[in-house]
C-alpha cells in the first residue's frame, strides 16, 4: 500500500471482455455489475444528484466509462482480473476510474482528503480477493459487526401518518402473534420538523419520548428514526442558528438534495457549536429511552461547502459529526446509517442501509431510463444495489431495507416478495418489516417469519454471469433482475438452489 494523490494502471485486457463492479457513493447510490461498455447512467436531475449521489464525483453518463467510490473490480470471462480498495476511508474519499481504451482498459485512482494506502491487486478470484480488501478495509477502521436485528419500521406502512398509537398497536399485535422482533423503529413524522426534533408533530397523538416504557412493556427495544445533519429552511433550528448551517462559496446557506416538499439545509459539522448540538441530541433522544438510532440523510454532514473549519476534509466533516452523535448516544447504542456516505461510516456505525429504499412496487421504469436515476424506491432498486454491496458485511451490519409481505396495499407480486426475502437471506444482515401487522394473512404471517430467520451472509458464486446489470448469482440461490424469464427463473424471481440445481 503506498499513499498517492493519483496512481493508473493500463490493463491488457480488451473492454468488450471485461465487466465492471462498482459502488456508488452512499446507501441509495446504484452499485452495478456491468459490461465495461455498457452506458453509467447519471442522474439528470441536479437534485437527484446531490440526494443519491456525491455531487463532486459523480457517475461518468458516458458509456464504457466507469466511477467508483473506494473500491473497483475489473472481471475478465475466467473470473479473475482485478481488484482496488482504499486501505482507510476515515478522511479520505477514494475515487476511482475505468476506462475502456483501445484494446486496454485504463483505470485511474485519485483521492480527495489527505493521500491515503490503496491496495491494487491482480488476481485469479475477484470474488475472494474482493472480499479479503474489504475486510482490511474494516479492520483498519475497527468495524463494528453487533449480531444482526430483527427490526419492526413504521416508514413503508404509515409514511410520515405515523401515530403512536399505529406503532404500539403493532407492537401489540407481535406480541400476540409471537413475532420474533428485537426492535420496534419509530420513523420519520413523529417531529415538528426537519431539525426541530424535540418538539412533536400534531398529527403524531403524542410525543416520541412517550413511545419507549410501553414498547419495553411489550419486550422490544425502541428504536427512533432522525436525519440529524439536516435542517429544513422553516426549521426553527436553521432560524435561530444560522451560523450552523453549511454555506456556498457565496457565503449563502447552501440549499441541497430535495425532500419533504422543498430543499434542505446540511449543518457544518465542523462547528464545535453543532458538535455540541450534536452529541447533546444524541444524549436527549437516547435519555427518552431509545438505545437504537436511524441515523438518516447523513450524506448531509459531507456536502461540499465552505466550513467553519477549512482545513477539515469532507470525510474528515462527517466523520466529526458522526462521532458526537456516538459520543452523545453512547457506545452501548445501536446505530443504523441511511443515506450515508458508505465507508467513511465504518467503526462509527453498527449497521448501515445499503441500497435505495424497497417499495411496494417493482420499480418506476420510466425514472430510471429516462432521468437516468436507479436511486429512488423500488424493489427492484433495493435488490439490484444491496446484492452488488455483499460484501459489506465486513464494514457493519448490512440493512438491505424491508421485507414487503403483505399483499393489499402493495403491486409486488409473488415472486417479487420472494425475491426481496431472498435478498435478506443472502446478504444475512439486519432484517426487517414494515408491513401493518393486523392485516397479514396466514400465509403472508409465514413469509414475514421467513424473513425474520437469521442468516450468515452468503457470497456470489460467479462475477461473470448475471440475470442482470447486478451480482445475481449466490451460493443459495439466483436472483433473475431482468425483465425475461431466465435460467429457469421467471422475471423479477429467485430460486434458491436447495430447489433448483445450476439451471442458470
Ligand atoms: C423517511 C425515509 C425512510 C427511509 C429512508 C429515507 O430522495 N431519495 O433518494 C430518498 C431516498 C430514500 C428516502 C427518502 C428520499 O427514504 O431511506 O427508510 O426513513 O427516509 O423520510
Amino acid at each position: 500500500m503506498d499513499p498517492p494523490a493519483l496512481r493508473s494502471w493500463t490493463l491488457p485486457a480488451p473492454p468488450e471482455e471485461v465487466r465492471v463492479l462498482v459502488s456508488g457513493y452512499q446507501s441509495w447510490s446504484e452499485a452495478e455489475l456491468r459490461p465495461l461498455t455498457d452506458l453509467q447512467s447519471v442522474p439528470l436531475m441536479r437534485w437527484r444528484q446531490e440526494q443519491g449521489h456525491d455531487p463532486a464525483f459523480l457517475p461518468s453518463g458516458e458509456a464504457g466509462v466507469w466511477r467508483s467510490h473506494t473500491l473497483i473490480a475489473l472481471v475478465r470471462p475466467d473470473g479473475g482480473g482485478w481488484v482496488g480498495c482504499a486501505g482507510n476511508a476515515a478522511a479520505t474519499f477514494t475515487h476511482w476510474e475505468a476506462r475502456a481504451g483501445n484494446g486496454n482498459v485504463e483505470v485511474t485512482c485519485t483521492q480527495e482528503g489527505p493521500p491515503t494506502g490503496v491496495a491494487w491487486e491482480e488476481t485469479g478470484d475477484v470474488i475472494g480477493t474482493l472480499e479479503a480488501l474489504a475486510a482490511r478495509l474494516g479492520q483498519a477502521m475497527n468495524a463494528r459487526t453487533p449480531p444482526p436485528l430483527r427490526v419492526w419500521c413504521s416508514w413503508y406502512s404509515y409514511y410520515r401518518d405515523v401515530t403512536l398509537e399505529a406503532v404500539l398497536q403493532n407492537a401489540r399485535l407481535a406480541r400476540d402473534l409471537r413475532l420474533p422482533f428485537d426492535v420496534f423503529q419509530l420513523d420519520d413524522g413523529f417531529q415538528a420538523g426537519i431539525g426541530d426534533w424535540l418538539d412533536a408533530s400534531p398529527g403524531f397523538g403524542g410525543h416520541a419520548r412517550d413511545l419507549p416504557g410501553p414498547l419495553r412493556e411489550l419486550g422490544f427495544t425502541p428504536g427512533l428514526w432522525l436525519a440529524p445533519f439536516l435542517a429544513a429552511p422553516t426549521s426553527r433550528l436553521a432560524a435561530e442558528h444560522p451560523e450552523w448551517l453549511l454555506r456556498g462559496e457565496d457565503g449563502q446557506p447552501l440549499l441541497a438534495g430535495h425532500n419533504w416538499g422543498g430543499p434542505n439545509h446540511a449543518l457544518d459539522t465542523t462547528h464545535p457549536e453543532v458538535l455540541t448540538w450534536l452529541r447533546d441530541l444524541a444524549a436527549t433522544v437516547r435519555g427518552w429511552g431509545y438505545p437504537y438510532l436511524k441515523l438518516d440523510f447523513l450524506f448531509g454532514g459531507a456536502l461540499p461547502g465552505v466550513r467553519h473549519d477549512p482545513a477539515v476534509s469532507r470525510a474528515g466533516a462527517y466523520r466529526m459529526g458522526l462521532q458526537a452523535l456516538r459520543d452523545g448516544a453512547g457506545e452501548d447504542a445501536f446505530l443504523l446509517g441511511c443515506g450515508a456516505p458508505l465507508a467513511a461510516s465504518v467503526g462509527l456505525l453498527d449497521a448501515m442501509r445499503t441500497g435505495p429504499d424497497v417499495a411496494p412496487l417493482w420499480e418506476e421504469e420510466s425514472r430510471r431510463l429516462w432521468l437516468g436515476d436507479a436511486t429512488g424506491p423500488s424493489a427492484r432498486n433495493a435488490l439490484h444495489t444491496a446484492l452488488s454491496r455483499w460484501y459489506a458485511h465486513a464494514w457493519y451490519q448490512p440493512d438491505p431495507d424491508v421485507a414487503i409481505v403483505r399483499r393489499e396495499r402493495s403491486l409486488l407480486t409473488e415472486e417479487e416478495r420472494g425475491a426481496v426475502a431472498g435478498m435478506l437471506d443472502v446478504i444475512g444482515g439486519l432484517r426487517a418489516s414494515s408491513d401493518p401487522l393486523g392485516g397479514l394473512d396466514g400465509r403472508e404471517l409465514a413469509l414475514l417469519r421467513r424473513c425474520l430467520e437469521l442468516s450468515p451472509p452468503d457470497r456470489p458464486r460467479t462475477l461473470t454471469h448475471s440475470l442482470g446489470g447486478a451480482v445475481t448469482h449466490f451460493g443459495r440461490g439466483t436472483f433473475n433482475l431482468t425483465q425475461t424469464a431466465a435460467g429457469g427463473i421467471p422475471a423479477h424471481g429467485y430460486r434458491s438452489r436447495e430447489v433448483s440445481h445450476d439451471r442458470d
